[in-house]
């Protein structure tokens, strides 16, 4: 009995086999699918129906030969199902009934998206922006910025310098380009500098070597620290939401006297939350670095600070995506892995 059914099985696989190859429409497609899969009539449930001859020691072969034919005959018309899609598309089955192939829609990355948001408030608010070179001189990214000659920043370890070039670097922030931007223009000056910075860090959670900035700067005559915070101000409630407070904390840069840490109420609890996942439940988010740009930068920078004073600040995307988009890992941002783009922001 089992033998027997197993050779008309093999009989059914062949016969379906040339039947498929023939198929010329996707209506022959599904008629072939009804013929074989078909619940009352198709072949598969008449050796189904065989089973109830079988002895009850054949019948767990007999199924499982039978289920094995029923999932040949799915896979393989689904295959075919693609395959005359494709065919479809080509003109080969012109059939203007079907569902066009869907088109997938690129987007920004998380990254560019983010930064682009950032630009877009500081145009509103009359900054311009100063992109400028990678590769930067030691001296734009260092020496002008006031660091001293052995500040640990400088250190090979800490810093991607240019092989057989001693004075040229990977910049390790985005200012570089404002000190450019001061060296070539007289105040009153008003510009964002976004882009990629690097480091030697080595690649965790929350460190990448290359790694994404916007920085501001203003400089003009009587310029003091309530515009700073009012810009700042300015600045999160559009970005994190009107409600948002900012809380001022000393902080230290060579460039900057003074310097503050900044950090905004947290825009999902407000401090609300003991359990925030945002916050952590401290009610507050480190976002920005800034200060009064020092002196000496200006001076450096072709600048009296006799007559002009400006204000400076910093910020890093990644922390952005991290902290607004909830991106638990710095470095799902780097592996092109595309559903990203679907899942954050
Ligand atoms: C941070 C902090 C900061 C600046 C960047 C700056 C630039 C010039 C002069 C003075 Cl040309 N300052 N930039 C100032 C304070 C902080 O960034 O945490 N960045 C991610």
């Amino acid at each position: 009995m089992i033998d027997e059914l197993k050779k008309e099985i093999e009989g059914a696989r062949r016969s379906f086999g040339h039947e498929l190859e023939s198929i010329q429409s996707p209506e022959q497609l599904a008629a072939l699918k009804e013929r074989y899969l078909s619940r009352k009539k198709g072949v598969v449930s008449q050796f189904l129906a065989r089973l109830k001859g079988c002895l009850p020691a054949e019948k767990p072969l007999a199924g499982q030969a039978i289920n094995q034919f029923k999932e040949f005959v799915e896979a393989a018309l689904s295959a075919a199902g693609a395959a005359g899609f494709a065919a479809a598309a080509s003109g080969a089955w012109d059939d203007p009934s079907l569902p066009a192939s869907e088109l997938p829609v690129g987007r920004f990355h998380l990254i560019a998206d983010i930064q682009g948001r950032i630009e877009d408030i500081f145009l509103q608010l009359g900054y311009e922006i100063a992109a400028g070179p990678e590769v930067e001189r030691d001296e734009y990214n260092f020496t002008k910025l006031n660091f001293p000659e052995h500040h640990p920043a400088r250190d090979e370890q800490d810093t991607f310098f240019l092989e057989g070039h001693d004075d040229l670097l990977l910049r390790t922030h985005t200012s570089p380009m404002q000190v450019r931007y001061m060296l070539g223009h007289r105040p009153p000056l008003k510009i964002i500098s976004p882009g990629k910075a690097f480091r030697k860090d080595d690649p965790d959670s929350t460190h990448s070597p290359c790694f994404h900035q916007v920085e501001g700067l203003l400089v003009d005559r009587g310029i003091h620290f309530s515009h700073l915070k009012g810009t700042l101000e300015a600045f999160c409630r559009s970005f994190y939401g009107p409600d948002i407070v900012l809380r001022f904390r000393p902080g230290y840069f060579p460039f900057t006297e003074p310097s503050a840490e900044v950090d905004i109420s947290c825009f999902l609890c407000a401090g609300r939350k003991t359990d925030c996942r945002v916050c952590k439940g401290t009610g507050w988010l480190e976002i920005l670095g800034s200060g009064m740009v020092h002196p000496q930068v200006l001076r450096n920078c072709g600048i009296d600070p006799e007559e002009y004073s400006g204000f400076a600040f910093g910020m890093g995307i990644e922390r952005v995506a991290m902290v607004k988009y909830g991106v638990p890992d710095l470095r799902l941002l780097y592996e092109n892995d595309l559903r990203l783009l679907g899942q954050f922001g």
